[in-house]
């Protein structure tokens, strides 16, 4: 692949930069301080791997904007996609004036995502947006109310699905009232759960909950991330989700997975689920979608997508046609770039450098992850009692040194590994090499 800057870090000023301290200024004066920033420098280029601040500083990229721009930074086929959609027609609303490339998207996703059944797609903009949809879509399918989310989850930051985000601080606090019908239910978090406990232990502990809580007759849909994100990168026990599935096909429940942060090649798969071999009524998809455009999905069994009444479900910048284009040469991307393999790879590279630092630093508590979606959990020395202070720390270490990465977690306790795909290896055991670094020193 060809690339506008150099695929490397390059710090020429302290972090953040004179540049970077002027735009703070202004920021402070005129962008609401509820807006908050993982980075203090303020970026000008984004390329491949490589961010570049306008100061001149270049950090390597683990965070693709939260696990978006998987196919790289501006993918020049993508860019190309974009820039002669964009010439062609820049807004098309499918409600008054269809247009083909929503179809084909749509199509392509039907044909993507798991599920030997027919299947159908609708198009929106935000991954929030896009299980807004997916629970309208369940509710009115199976005539229920009842929404089964979990610990740590993360749906989004609107009124529904803030009510389905676990997490108070700081997506809930003093944001509600939230909306109802909404019932938290225990995950599977093999690293904090009984020692020993299976996943189908862990899946009759959340049925028992769903039905001694709530009643499985009450049940729209049950919502899971297949691989947690935001609350931790959390790989639920083998057998948890196969559970569930099964669980909600016995009882007429709409399974929902929301792969917006776990799908789209990230784990060496097109979606996360195919890890477990399950097969979701409805899939929601966004993030890695559309290369860095705003456009989600929902996806999934024909008749569950054919519910709402015509004209219940859309928008007015639901499946831009630009966003469309977008998708459909990330996409192409994903297949011609070879990136499903190149995501396991990465997760390979990956664990081999980071996993014997579980023995080796007394903080390591867990490293953990599918393909490139790889996290670790930090605890207080030999402990499993979260340890957030010092993630603050390796995380400030690591991009004083050029390399950026997010963190995440229920407890603000992980460090997450977000990288594009098209990562070159050598600047892949570079920045991991930072990372390895600024955590000896900080334990
Ligand atoms: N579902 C699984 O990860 C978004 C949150 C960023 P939107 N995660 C990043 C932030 O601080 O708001 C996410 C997710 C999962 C849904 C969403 C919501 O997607 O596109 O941010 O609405």
């Amino acid at each position: 692949m060809e690339f506008r800057l150099e695929q490397q870090r390059k710090i020429v000023t302290e972090i953040p930069g004179p540049k970077s301290q002027e735009l703070a200024k202004e920021r402070a004066k005129y962008v609401s301080a509820s807006i908050g920033s993982a980075l203090p420098s303020y970026i000008e280029d984004a390329d491949g791997v490589v961010l570049r601040d306008v100061d001149g500083n270049q950090f390597i990229d683990f965070g693709s904007g939260i696990g978006v721009t998987t196919v790289g930074n501006a993918n020049p086929k993508v860019v190309k996609a974009v820039q002669e959609a964009a010439a062609n027609a820049l807004h098309l609303q499918i409600n008054t004036a269809p247009y083909g490339n929503y179809i084909e998207l749509c199509k392509r996703l039907t044909e993507l995502t798991p599920g030997s059944f027919d299947k159908k797609a609708a198009l929106f903009n935000s991954g929030a947006e896009a299980l807004e949809n997916a629970v309208k879509i369940a509710r009115k399918y199976t005539g229920r109310n009842a929404v089964v989310v979990f610990d740590h989850a993360f749906h989004g930051r609107t009124n529904l699905t803030m009510a389905m985000t676990a997490k108070n601080m700081p997506y809930k606090d003093g944001f509600g009232p939230f909306a109802n019908e909404i019932y938290r239910v225990p995950l599977s978090y093999p690293f904090r759960d009984p020692e020993g406990m299976t996943g189908e232990e862990a899946a009759a502990r959340t049925i028992t909950a769903i039905e001694k809580q709530v009643g499985a007759n009450n049940v729209a849909a049950i919502v899971i991330e297949p691989l947690v994100g935001e609350g931790g990168f959390l790989v639920p026990a083998d057998g948890f989700l196969e559970s569930l599935v099964k669980f909600a096909n016995d009882n007429g429940i709409v399974f929902v997975a929301d792969e917006v942060q776990a799908g789209m090649v990230r784990t060496g798969k097109w979606f996360c689920s195919e890890w477990s071999g399950i097969e979701p009524d409805l899939i929601t998809t966004a993030k890695g979608l559309a290369g860095g455009m705003p456009l989600s999905a929902v996806v999934g069994r024909a008749e569950i997508m054919d519910a709402p009444q015509p004209g219940g479900i859309g928008g007015t910048y639901s499946g831009n046609p630009v966003a469309n284009a977008s998708a459909l040469a990330t996409l192409d991307a994903y297949e011609e770039q070879g990136l499903l393999d190149a995501a396991l790879k990465i997760g390979e590279v990956a664990k081999e450098i980071l996993e014997p630092l579980v023995d080796e630093v007394g903080i390591v508590g867990e490293v953990r992850g599918r393909g490139a979606m790889l996290a670790i959990e930090f605890v207080k020395d030999g402990s499993k009692e979260p340890n957030a202070e010092v993630v603050g720390k390796i995380v400030k270490s690591a991009l004083e040194q050029g390399a950026l990465f997010l963190t995440c977690g229920t407890f603000g306790n992980v460090i997450r590994l977000l990288p594009p795909l098209v990562m070159p290896e050598e600047t892949l055991r570079d920045g991991l090499n930072v990372l390895v670094e600024a955590i000896r020193a900080n334990a």
